[in-house]
């Protein structure tokens, strides 16, 4: 199926751009890795895994499996693609499979860091993958206002997940004092400030009101995911003096 959307270059060029960084993130972190000591070798396996399989779903959106179209109805009037209310999008459900799983494995990363307990970690997930859930659940509605109130339910279990890192998982993260507390801090603000672009991005996206066309949107989409994902694991697999003070105390 030949996808009309991957003919903008600036769609086609952000999916490529965004196959090589996560590739390149991932070749890195496995030549970072490559003399870590057993006792946080998991940070690595994680992260390697993370940006794998973020290069292969970006793969098959620039090749033109990850996307399908959709129709969707009962638009209103404001959104500037609907013609009587309805319009035709392509939607990359790749974004979807790549989120489901890396978003949790980058949740993970943080709460290893901080030992956080199992049924913390246990709700951190479980709340994530709703997220994903119901934000596929927005993405493929076809009534228009379902979308927006299946984003809203989306958007209110990132709100809840939020409120853990900054809450339980922070005052953990204190307990623990010195490096371990501020590369903890550091790694939840990049997480606070990327995330909630992501809702911000699909509302004024095609997904949503079609404010911005879907080469601007592919883009940003581009940029957030290679900084959450191998700018986060750069900061992170780069501490391997805190991982390794941080493994070594029980
Ligand atoms: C959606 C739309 C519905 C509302 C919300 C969303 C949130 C998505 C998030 C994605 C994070 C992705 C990351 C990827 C790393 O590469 C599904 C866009 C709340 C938070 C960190």
């Amino acid at each position: 199926m030949a996808v009309e959307s991957l003919s903008n270059p600036l769609v086609s060029g952000s999916l490529w751009v965004g196959t090589a960084l996560m590739t390149l993130g991932t070749l890195y972190f496995v030549w970072l890795g490559k003399d870590a000591d057993e006792s946080y070798k998991e940070f690595f396996i994680i992260t390697i895994f993370i940006t794998a399989i973020a290069a292969a779903n970006y793969l098959s959106m620039a090749l033109g499996f990850g996307v399908t179209t959709l129709e969707v109805e009962n638009a209103p009037s404001f959104v500037p693609i609907a013609e009587n209310g309805a319009y035709t999008l392509d939607i990359f459900w790749a974004r979807y499979s790549d989120w489901l799983f890396t978003t949790p494995l980058l949740l993970l990363d943080i709460a290893l860091l901080v030992k956080a307990s199992k049924e913390t970690i246990a709700t951190l997930i479980g709340l994530d993958v709703f997220m994903i859930l119901t934000g596929l659940a927005a993405t493929l509605s076809q009534v228009w206002i379902s979308r927006i109130v299946w984003w809203a339910v989306s958007t209110g279990a990132l709100l809840a997940l939020l409120y853990i890192l900054v809450g339980s998982l922070s005052r953990k993260a204190n307990q623990m004092g010195g490096d371990a507390a501020s590369l903890f801090s550091t790694l939840r603000n990049i997480v606070i400030v990327l995330w909630l672009a992501y809702p911000v991005v699909w509302l004024v996206g095609s997904e949503g009101a079609a404010l911005i066309g879907l080469g601007p949107e592919t883009a940003i989409f581009a940029v957030l995911d290679v900084s959450a994902k191998v700018g986060f694991g750069i900061v992170l697999l780069r501490s391997r003096d805190v991982l390794e003070s941080v493994t070594a105390t029980p």
